[in-house]
């Protein structure tokens, strides 16, 4: 799992490291910079909320109610000494539209591209959102797609593969993920959080 550590009260989990959940918002305030904004991009139901949910409540929510207005998510988080705080923010999925992915964008770090790897038209959407991103201007953005709801990888092989392939070709990250079984969303944001973390320290930053 590598080197992550979440601020609030202490916990340890079966990897060994000490995690800790829920730090309050004045210690997120003070005690967390530099900030991280990550965009989840991608059609309704996917599980965009689920996924932002998971990584910074640590919980899961089995019935689908449409993010209506924008929703972000906070999180303290501690990777390699850097004490980060991330922000995830979600737009509606009903008033997203390819061509406004400029705006959508905006200030992040990151965008997350989610698709419901037991669908393939939501593949063929996230496909969509991967060519509005490669048609911005997102120079220094970290992308990733990510294939949701992966409990069961036979059921999900080809669009997973498929994914894979597209994410491949575009050199962005791929990870595919179950947030109901709580599998690679961890290691999905780490990652991110990481490769942002070193973009940073670079000296052509
Ligand atoms: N089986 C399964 N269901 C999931 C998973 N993640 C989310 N869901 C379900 O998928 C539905 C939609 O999840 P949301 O997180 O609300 O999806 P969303 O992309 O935020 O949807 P909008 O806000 O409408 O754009 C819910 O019923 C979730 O319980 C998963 O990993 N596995
Ligand atoms: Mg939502």
């Amino acid at each position: 799992m590598g080197n992550l550590c979440i601020r609030g009260d202490e916990q340890t989990d079966t990897s060994g490291y000490r995690r800790r959940t829920e730090a309050s918002s004045a210690t997120l305030e003070n005690d967390f910079h530099p900030q991280i904004k990550i965009t989840l991009l991608g059609p309704s139901g996917v599980g965009k909320t689920s996924l932002a949910t998971r990584f910074t409540k640590h919980t899961f929510v089995e019935g689908h109610e449409a993010t209506r207005r924008g929703a972000t998510f906070k999180r303290g988080v501690t990777v390699e000494d850097s004490k980060v705080k991330l922000v995830i923010w979600e737009n509606p999925s009903s008033h997203m539209e390819e061509r406004n992915i400029s705006s959508y964008i905006q200030d992040s770090a990151a965008a997350i591209v989610v698709y419901d790897a037991t669908s393939d038209l939501s593949l063929g959407a996230a496909k969509r959102w991967m060519k509005a991103l490669l048609n911005a201007d997102t120079e220094g953005l970290i992308i990733a797609l990510v294939a949701n709801k992966c409990e069961d990888l036979e059921r999900c092989r080809q669009n997973v593969a498929e994914g894979k392939n597209v994410a491949q070709v575009l050199q962005v990250l791929f990870c595919d993920v179950s947030t109901k079984d709580d599998r690679g969303v961890d290691e999905l944001f780490n990652d991110i959080i990481k490769k942002e973390l070193l973009r940073r320290r670079s000296p052509l930053a």
